[in-house]
Parts: C-alpha cells; sequence; structure tokens
C-alpha cells in the first residue's frame, strides 16, 4: 500500500490503512476518520459503517477547550446525518509528544477557565470575547447529541478519562478500554467543575449509587478491569487490539437491523432521560407509522377534504 494513498498516522494504535480523513472540515483541536475497504495498491473501494472521531491535544491530555467542542460537535452531527454510518467510535490520538502519556481526554481545559465563567482562547480578554458564544458549557449539547442520535457511540479509552472525559465515556452507549494505559479518575469535584448532570447521575443508574458516589467524591484512579468489574466497561483489551476490537463491535452492529438498533436506544435511555426520552423514542414511533395505510388515509382524506375511513383498521389487534 502506497504511503501517499494513506491518511497521517495520528495515534500509536491508528492503522491507517484501515481509514480516509473525512473531507470538508478544517478541524485543529479533532481528527475525523471514516472506516475503509482498500485494494492492494491503497486505492479505496469503498467505504464502511463506522466512523473514528478522535481529540487531537495529546500534549495536554485531550482536554478539551470551546473549539474542541465545536468540531466536536460538528463531527458527531455530522455522522448523525450520514445514512450508512452506524457507529461512531469516540477516542483520542497520542500518545503525547511531551511525555508519551496516553489519554482519551481529560475534560475541559482548566487553563482557559475564567472566573466569570467565560472560556477565554489565547490572546482573548473580558472586552474581545463573544459572551453569546464563550459562556457556555457546550459539551453538555455534545453529550446530549451522543445520547439521541440513531447511532450507536463507542467511547474507545485509549488512556485517560478523567473529568469532562469521564462523563463523555458515561454518555457512550459502550465502553472499551486499553488494559494498559486505559484509566480513569473523576476529577470534578478536585478541580471544582462538576458534571451534575449525565456524568454523574447516569453513571449511578450504571453501576450503582455507592460506587458512583466513591468516584466523584474520592477522585481516586481506576484501571480498565476494575471499571469492568464495576459494568461500566464492557470490556479491557491490549492495549494493540484496541482498535481491532472496536471494528469488531462496530461489524457486529453493523450485521443488526439499523430500525431495531435505534429504537433499543431509545428504549434503553427513555426511562432515564424523562420526558426528553419519550420524545425521542416517540418520534420514531411517529416515523414509522407515517408508514402505515391507516396514516396515509388521514392525510389523504385532509387533502380531499373528506371525514377520514377508519373502516379498515381495527382498535384491536
Ligand atoms: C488526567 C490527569 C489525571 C493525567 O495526569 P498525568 O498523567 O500525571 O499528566 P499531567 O502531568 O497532569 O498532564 C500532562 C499535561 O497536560 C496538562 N493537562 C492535563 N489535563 C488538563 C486539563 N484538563 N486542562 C488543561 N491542561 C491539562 C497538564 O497541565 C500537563 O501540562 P504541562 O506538561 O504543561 O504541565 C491529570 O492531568 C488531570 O487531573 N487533569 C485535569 C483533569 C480535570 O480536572 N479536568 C476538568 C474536570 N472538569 C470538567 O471536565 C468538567 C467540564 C468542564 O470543565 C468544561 C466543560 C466545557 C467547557 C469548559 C469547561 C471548563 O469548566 O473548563
Amino acid at each position: 500500500v502506497s504511503a501517499d494513498n494513506l491518511p497521517e498516522q495520528v495515534s500509536d494504535i491508528f492503522d491507517p490503512t484501515r481509514w480516509r480523513v473525512v473531507e470538508g472540515f478544517d478541524f485543529q483541536d479533532m481528527t475525523y476518520h471514516r472506516q475503509v475497504e482498500r485494494d492492494a495498491a491503497g486505492n479505496i473501494t469503498r467505504d464502511l459503517p463506522t466512523v473514528r472521531i478522535a481529540f487531537n491535544r495529546p500534549e495536554v491530555r485531550n482536554a478539551f477547550r470551546p473549539g474542541t467542542v465545536d468540531e466536536l460537535y460538528r463531527a458527531m452531527d455530522h455522522a448523525r446525518m450520514t445514512p450508512d454510518v452506524a457507529t461512531v467510535l469516540l477516542t483520542g490520538n497520542g500518545p503525547s509528544p511531551k511525555d508519551g502519556g496516553h489519554s482519551f481526554c481529560s475534560g475541559g481545559d482548566q487553563r482557559i477557565r475564567g472566573r466569570d465563567g467565560y472560556r477565554y482562547a489565547e490572546g482573548e480578554t473580558k472586552e474581545t470575547i463573544d459572551p453569546a458564544r464563550a459562556g457556555r458549557l457546550h459539551i453538555l449539547e455534545v453529550q446530549r447529541l451522543m445520547r439521541t442520535m440513531p447511532k450507536v457511540v463507542i467511547a474507545v479509552v485509549n488512556g485517560w478519562a478523567a473529568g469532562g472525559g469521564h462523563s463523555l465515556h458515561v454518555v457512550a452507549d459502550l465502553t472499551i478500554a486499553s488494559r494498559q494505559h486505559g484509566k480513569f479518575k473523576q476529577t470534578d469535584a478536585t478541580v471544582g467543575s462538576f458534571d451534575a448532570g449525565y456524568g454523574s447521575a447516569l453513571l449511578a443508574r450504571q453501576i450503582g449509587q455507592k460506587k458512583a458516589r466513591e468516584i466523584f467524591f474520592l477522585a481516586r484512579e481506576y484501571s480498565a478491569e476494575d471499571m469492568v468489574a464495576m459494568g461500566a466497561v464492557n470490556e479491557a483489551v491490549d492495549h494493540a487490539e484496541l482498535e481491532n476490537t472496536a471494528l469488531a463491535y462496530a461489524a457486529d452492529i453493523a450485521r443488526q437491523s439499523p430500525q431495531a438498533i435505534r429504537m433499543l436506544k431509545f428504549a434503553f435511555n427513555l426511562a432515564d432521560d424523562g420526558l426528553a426520552g419519550q420524545q425521542v423514542f416517540a418520534g420514531e414511533a411517529t416515523r414509522l407509522a407515517y408508514m402505515t395505510d391507516e396514516a396515509v388515509e388521514g392525510k389523504e382524506a385532509f387533502l380531499e377534504k373528506r371525514d377520514p375511513d377508519w373502516s379498515n383498521f381495527p382498535y384491536y389487534f
């Protein structure tokens, strides 16, 4: 395979022969790749149904600043709207060129957090900052998108999952972690920047109240295997096997009915997400109802300015 045809190597476990860069994005802090099949010469023969979205700030343990979150949202939303994508792998690039440290994501970039609640980009001041954008904790919008998108999101934890990075793994549908480098630590309370939404409450639903409170209140470090034992991680695998395992999960998902996967995802979320969860599930039910003769009769009767005729549609099956 010619190196000319391949994307840049972005991580120690990234196999460039399996991916292409998704065109149309000029990202600084994220990378976005689509899984592909190639011939022996390295030419792409077809797209496969998985995308890889990765934090690309390994020198700060893949912490996110506002621009990172904007890019993450755009990539995630693009994946949501791409009809032949079944699975999103969310991961971190690296290791760090500075010290070789591995990271999935270490949450909000603490260097740019202002006391006024704004997040300052380099060189920005209170006078120049756009208050409409700077004060938003818009990582929460990413969490909601991951939660409500009709695709499976897999957190591929290749290193530190800390703070808001830990919360992203909690919100993901599945988590696979590196046995050697996957490390989990909920530092929110340590730095006074806490996720009192999904990051904590959903974790408690997943592993129970006592363990979730321990993780947040004590801010201790846990291994991938500790997390598997608690039920917060699906599988711990050898670091070198992490991408292979994630793609094997994605291949299994792609063998299932897309309709069934999205209805199941929305059903799993429904009770915990309250009326918002019901709305997402119900939207899909309404879309399915549109495909029935009964719904078509209602619409056609309106357009033909007559009463609908429900006589062919029973009240009881
Ligand atoms: C991840 C940890 C445990 C790794 O420890 P390790 O391996 O000893 O590495 P370090 O030497 O600590 O780090 C290497 C370099 O990376 C920098 N760095 C690491 N994490 C961050 C970070 N989050 N922000 C900025 N820089 C970071 C280090 O400073 C070091 O740099 P150098 O080499 O120059 O010294 C450990 O690093 C750790 O505990 N990190 C902090 C984790 C943390 O507390 N995160 C924030 C927690 N809260 C949230 O994420 C909530 C959401 C949030 O904050 C937010 C959301 C949206 C928008 C903004 C915000 C916001 O409030 O900012």
